[in-house]
């Protein structure tokens, strides 16, 4: 007999392509013939969906029949980028598919570059879920990531006259392949009302919450698939939808229009991701967008619970391990709590000794601007169950303190859950650090400072809670996916081990010394250069040497990421070019990238800067393209992937203390991109495994920098006592880059001189005579490559693995979960 392969599951050549025909006709309706890019995109999509659901249904099975433990990453954002590279990656299938698509007159990348990408995330903390994702699945951890299917994710960015215009960003227009929806899966979550309290026949304390409105939530399902294993966890966005039966009852009353409302109202609650990082604003919906998502996720766990045959919920914490990704899911730990005591009649001790053992929770920041705290009133009005369990956790927590610090009031209003002073808010730091049995922060730095600072009293309460777990991220999609030419290199030297262990990195080392290596490796590098600069000269009409030093800082645009003195450098080369026109300087490209929160005045405004100096700069004929500037509009996961890979040297460049770790630094640097830095975030350990000579350090210290501000940091200073930089910022303000507007950039200039809180002033000098090194080390392009193979070769501890395995010996206490395919 003839073996033939299941169309749905087989992996050769000859049946992908076969399965993939069968999809165009059958899912899409469509023959060659009339068939557009995207119903191509759509019915490989398909195909591959089918080889990702064999995996996913075995996992789930075995995860179901050996009852496992299981992570659940709680999360607002999950940044993932676009799918189908992805798993064609994870799958091994993407040379296998690449010929498929050529044997039917197709052309693989221009299929994947069909798919809009899934933008459910503003930055960081988005994409950070995502890499995590990606390795518990490739360590066969069971994980289920709970969050929010916004139906507009981050908005598109536009540049029109230099300023960023905003555009919903509509990425489920074209529908999306990738998920599943559970319309039977369906949860509620109750808003408002109000609470009464009795003592039931059995004279027990219960309280009961009458909310005044009552919301669905739909389960959507897409399957994470980890890198050559077989498994594929879960990611669960949940959605809103007005209840059915709310409908019925204001219909039957004769309100029909009321009930319309009610639907409407229901659903903006997973409309739309807020585009804010950092910058809290106390918006009602938002709150309602939480506490929907993590009330969802722990009664889905809580169902998934009591499937696996348990009926009380006391080992409810030896089941599920949930880490919370910053404060936005903090709500969490009244809800688990509301969820055991009102509805599962247990003991509040016991409710609360699962509470802690269940919780642990990552702290992404320091800003005290971007600390989540919630006006007492809204709070109440929204959740006033939530608002009592809170009183009784604080009051509880409290009375402990008392006892370990007797008379110390001070810290009991500094330590309280609730903040009293003047306006009374909810603080969820702390409603997350006393849920929580683990605090950690995301770099050694940051969880140092956080411990000195921000939840410096929770550390002195119960020091055993905090540690540090640096970031990582997945060198799949930012290493194999994105930059195929350097990952052949590297797996022609070295294997394919490294892909999974990137530790093996290191075995690179000695190469960096090889003549012949270095130069394959530098033709690696200038062929993503050429590649990027076809795609400037495509979509902003610039045209950039591919020779020159690619220089690029792509980021959320903020003013302690201080794009702002990457632009103060360019200007003091250009007026070094405009001093000295036969200078021999080395070429030069600007790259940048990010988005402006809608709202936040000041970094809309530096995007205006950036692009202003760019028009001057690369039509003055006296520069004679040795400095070119770029703003690349729309900067995403996607456009992310072709950055890194063409860079040379990364601006890492915040105020040291500010990024608490940062990740495109990772990127960058695994790419063989060179850092110019601070001593800030992980940008300190990148450097302590790079080693110093291998990185472009300059700046004050988070040290240096309290120092001077203990003695009243006057920016007028430095701008007074330092000619060139005293000739950039009069240049910016007289309008040479306004067309004589000289108000334009006043905003900008006039907090530089006075205020300065990001302190470029002070560490202006500190990277002008760094970047005149860089330029020294590039002109010697052997050096250059050899420090370039070095970086690479030690940043293996830079992957999303290592971290996750961190949290899964530290925190989780979980383990492995081997899936096997039936024969
Ligand atoms: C509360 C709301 C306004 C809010 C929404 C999003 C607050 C913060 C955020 C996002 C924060 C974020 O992306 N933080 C970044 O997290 C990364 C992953 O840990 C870090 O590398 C990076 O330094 C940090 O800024």
């Amino acid at each position: 007999t003839v073996l033939t392969e299941d169309d749905r599951t087989g992996t050769s050549i000859e049946t992908l392509r076969r399965a993939f025909m069968d999809n165009l006709f059958f899912i899409q309706g469509r023959f060659p013939e009339v068939a557009t890019k995207n119903d191509y995109y759509l019915a490989l999509a398909y195909t591959v969906r089918d080889r990702l659901l064999l995996r996913w249904l075995n996992s789930a099975k075995t995860y179901r029949d050996q009852e496992s433990r299981t992570v659940c990453y709680l999360s607002a954002e999950f940044l993932l980028g676009p799918h189908l590279g992805n798993n064609l990656i994870n799958l091994g299938l993407y040379e296998a598919v690449e010929e498929a698509m050529r044997q039917t007159g197709l052309n693989l990348k221009e299929l994947l570059d069909q798919e809009e990408e899934p933008g459910l995330g503003n930055g960081g903390l988005g994409r950070l879920a995502a890499c995590y994702m990606d390795s518990l699945a490739t360590l066969e951890i069971p994980a289920i990531g709970y969050g929010i299917r916004y139906e507009y994710g981050i908005f598109d960015q536009e540049i029109r006259d230099g300023w960023q215009v905003e555009i919903t960003d509509k990425w489920l227009r074209y529908g999306n392949p990738w998920e599943i929806p559970r319309p039977e899966l369906i949860l509620q979550v109750k808003f408002g009302g109000h609470t009464y309290s009795y003592t039931d026949d059995q004279g027990r304390y219960r309280v009961v919450w009458e909310p005044h409105q009552v919301i669905q939530g739909v389960a959507y399902d897409t399957p994470i698939l980890g890198y050559k294993v077989n498994t594929a966890n879960l990611l669960r966005l949940w959605r809103a939808e007005a209840v059915e039966s709310f409908d019925f009852q204001a219909f039957n009353t004769g309100d029909y229009y009321g009930a319309v409302n009610q639907k409407i109202a229901s659903e903006n609650i997973t409309k739309v991701l807020y585009p804010n990082d950092e910058q809290l604003q106390g918006k009602e919906l938002r709150l309602m967008q939480q506490y929907f998502f993590c009330s969802c996720a722990l009664q889905d766990m809580i169902r998934l619970y009591k499937q696996s045959g348990n009926k009380d919920l006391s080992r409810f914490h030896e089941k599920f391990t949930v880490q919370l990704n910053d404060t936005h899911p903090a709500i969490s730990v009244a809800e688990l709590m509301r969820l055991l005591v009102d509805e599962h009649l247990m003991p509040w001790e016991q409710a609360w000794d699962i509470t802690r053992q269940t919780f642990a929770y990552t702290n992404h920041t320091l800003l005290p601007e971007a600390l989540e705290k919630w006006p007492l009133d809204l709070f109440g009005s929204l959740l006033p169950r939530h608002l009592q369990i809170i009183y009784e956790i604080n009051q509880r927590f409290l009375d402990q303190v008392r006892l370990q610090y007797p008379g110390d009031n001070d810290r009991l209003r500094r330590l309280s859950i609730i903040d009293e002073s003047g306006c009374r808010y909810v603080r969820m730091a702390h409603l997350a650090a006393v849920g929580s049995h683990a605090i950690n922060g995301v770099a050694a730095l940051h969880s140092e400072l956080l411990k000195q600072t921000v939840l410096k009293d929770f550390y002195e309460l119960t020091p055993q809670k905090f540690s540090n777990k640096t970031n990582g991220v997945t060198p799949r999609r930012w290493m194999v996916l994105s930059n195929p030419g350097l990952t052949r290199l590297i797996t022609e030297r070295i294997g394919e081990d490294w892909v999974k262990h990137l530790d093996q990195l290191r075995r690179l080392e000695p190469l960096a010394e090889d003549r012949d290596f270095a130069a394959q490796w530098r033709s690696v590098k200038h062929e993503n250069k050429e590649r990027l600069a076809a795609y400037i000269r495509d979509r902003v009409g610039v045209t950039v040497d591919p020779h020159s030093l690619f220089s690029i800082l792509v980021k959320r645009i903020h003013e302690y990421k201080r794009q702002h003195l990457c632009v103060l450098n360019i200007i003091t080369l250009y007026q070094m070019l405009k001093d000295n026109p036969q200078l021999d300087m080395v070429p030069q490209t600007f790259i940048f990238g990010g988005k402006a929160a809608p709202g936040y005045y000041m970094a809309k405004l530096i995007i205006k800067l950036i692009n202003s100096v760019a028009d001057v700069i690369n039509h003055d004929p006296a520069v004679r393209d040795r400095l070119k500037v770029v703003f690349l509009p729309d900067y995403n996961v996607t456009l992310g992937q072709r950055v890194y890979p063409a860079a040379d040297l990364s601006q890492q460049i915040s105020t040291a203390g500010y990024e608490a770790s940062g990740t495109g630094n990772m990127k960058f640097a695994l790419n063989g991109a060179l850092t110019i830095g601070t001593l800030d975030g992980a940008n300190v350990e990148i450097r302590e495994e790079v080693g110093a000579e291998n990185f472009f350090l300059f700046g004050n210290t988070v040290e240096q920098l309290q120092e001077l501000w203990r003695n009243g940091y006057r920016p007028w200073e430095f701008a007074n006592s330092n000619p060139m930089l005293k000739r950039v910022l009069d240049l910016i303000g007289s309008g040479y880059f306004s067309h004589g507007d000289t108000a334009l950039f006043r905003p900008i200039v006039e907090h530089l001189w006075q205020n300065d809180r990001y302190c470029l002033l002070a560490d202006y000098q500190s990277y002008v005579d760094c970047h005149q090194q860089v330029l020294q080390v590039y002109q010697d392009q052997a050096q250059w490559t050899k420090m370039s193979i070095l970086n690479v070769a030690r940043m293996g501890k830079f992957s999303s693995d290592r971290a996750i395995r961190e949290y899964c010996q530290d925190i989780w206490h979980v383990e492995p979960v081997k899936i096997v395919l039936p024969a």
